[in-house]
């Protein structure tokens, strides 16, 4: 373990109360100096550590930064199987797992960056990823099914994604069929497959599982354009905390225990339990046209049965239409 890990263990010990450089050496066994040096790289990481001289060093208790070796750590005995790689600012953490995914990196492979400049949607749509607040995700897999079956990933993150968010926030996270986790009627992440098929196999080549989440809303809110649709597990001026590792390991380790299950689809009616538009009013988006549909039910390979107005029924397969709520 390094000095600076190490650091940030005893610092998170004692977030809110000041601990002297000289304790913090002796319990270490470097000089001053070494923690000195260590102090100012996490401050240039985004910890808050404030230092006063006699008095020694306090994380702020509002500090909450990604840090790998604490998702490492919280994944407990599970960790040997991920490599996380965390970035403070990338364009796209799908871009980069997708080149990484190409040129022969294994599964397990995990980005998570605290910013994105081209966090990116669905048919070219943005993601919106500012610093400090969210977690972009994405997650190398090689898996062993065929390429008709990938829409189980998807659906297989967001029972994950719902999951930990609940068991670390405790708020109620439902599923908007088919990709993104709403909390009262915002959504709060948005979730991007992408995959390449083995044409001579018709199985995944490799998939790319990109997760966006926003923990803390933004302090300047969000764009105009998405204030309506966004929001977070949190607000602004809520209490940090180790939140974001925490969220981060919990979504690894929920998706991980479904991921074997992607050909069975085991957890399919987990998926359909928390889906919160079933039985509500939606509008089908084909192209430009919106038609005014009741969301039924889904079938086990996650395709949307609708009811138009006019009483026929139809299953939505999610490559071809999207939903909007009302
Ligand atoms: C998604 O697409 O919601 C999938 C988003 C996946 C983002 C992750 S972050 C890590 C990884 N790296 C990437 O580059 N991407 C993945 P879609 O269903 O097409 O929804 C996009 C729409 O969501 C936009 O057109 C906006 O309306 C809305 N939106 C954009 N940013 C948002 C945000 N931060 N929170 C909530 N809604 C947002």
């Amino acid at each position: 373990m390094n000095v600076k890990w190490q650091l940030i263990r005893i610092l998170e010990e004692n977030k809110g109360t000041y601990i002297s450089g000289e304790e913090i050496a002796a319990r270490l066994s470097v000089s001053r100096n070494a923690v000195w040096k260590a102090v100012k790289a996490l401050k240039s990481e985004g910890y808050e550590i404030d230092a006063i001289t006699n008095k020694g060093y306090c994380l702020s208790e509002d500090t909450d930064v990604l840090n790998a070796d604490e998702i490492s750590s919280l994944l407990g005995g599970e960790a040997g199987k991920f490599s996380i790689e965390l970035r403070r600012i990338v364009d796209s953490t799908n871009a980069i797992a997708k080149d990484l995914a190409i040129s022969g990196e294994n599964e397990g492979t995990i980005i998570i960056s605290d910013e994105q400049t081209e966090g990116r949607g669905r048919k070219g749509r943005k993601f919106f990823s500012p610093h400090g607040t969210g977690v972009y995700m994405s997650i190398i897999l090689r898996p062993k099914i065929s390429a008709k079956d990938s829409i189980m990933i998807t659906t297989a993150a967001a029972v994950a994604v719902s999951k930990a968010i609940s068991a670390v926030s405790e708020k109620d996270a439902g599923i908007k069929w088919v990709n993104d986790i709403y909390i009262d009627r915002h959504k709060v992440c948005g979730i991007l497959t992408e995959a390449a098929m083995n044409v001579e196999t018709g199985r995944l080549d490799y998939a790319v599982l990109g997760i966006g989440l926003n923990v803390y809303s933004p302090a300047e809110k969000f764009p105009i354009e998405i204030d309506n649709i966004a929001g977070a597990i949190y607000d602004s001026d809520h209490g940090r905390g180790n939140i974001r590792n925490q969220i981060c390991a919990e979504i690894i380790k929920e998706f991980f225990a479904l991921y074997p299950h992607l050909e069975s689809r085991s957890f399919v009616d987990e998926y359909r339990s928390r889906l919160f538009i079933l039985g509500e009013k939606i509008f089908v988006i084909n192209g430009n046209d919106y038609t005014e549909a009741i969301a039924l039910d889904i079938d086990d390979d996650c395709r949307l049965k609708v009811r138009y107005d006019d009483g026929t029924e139809r299953f939505l397969s999610s490559g071809e239409v999207s939903i909007v709520i009302d």
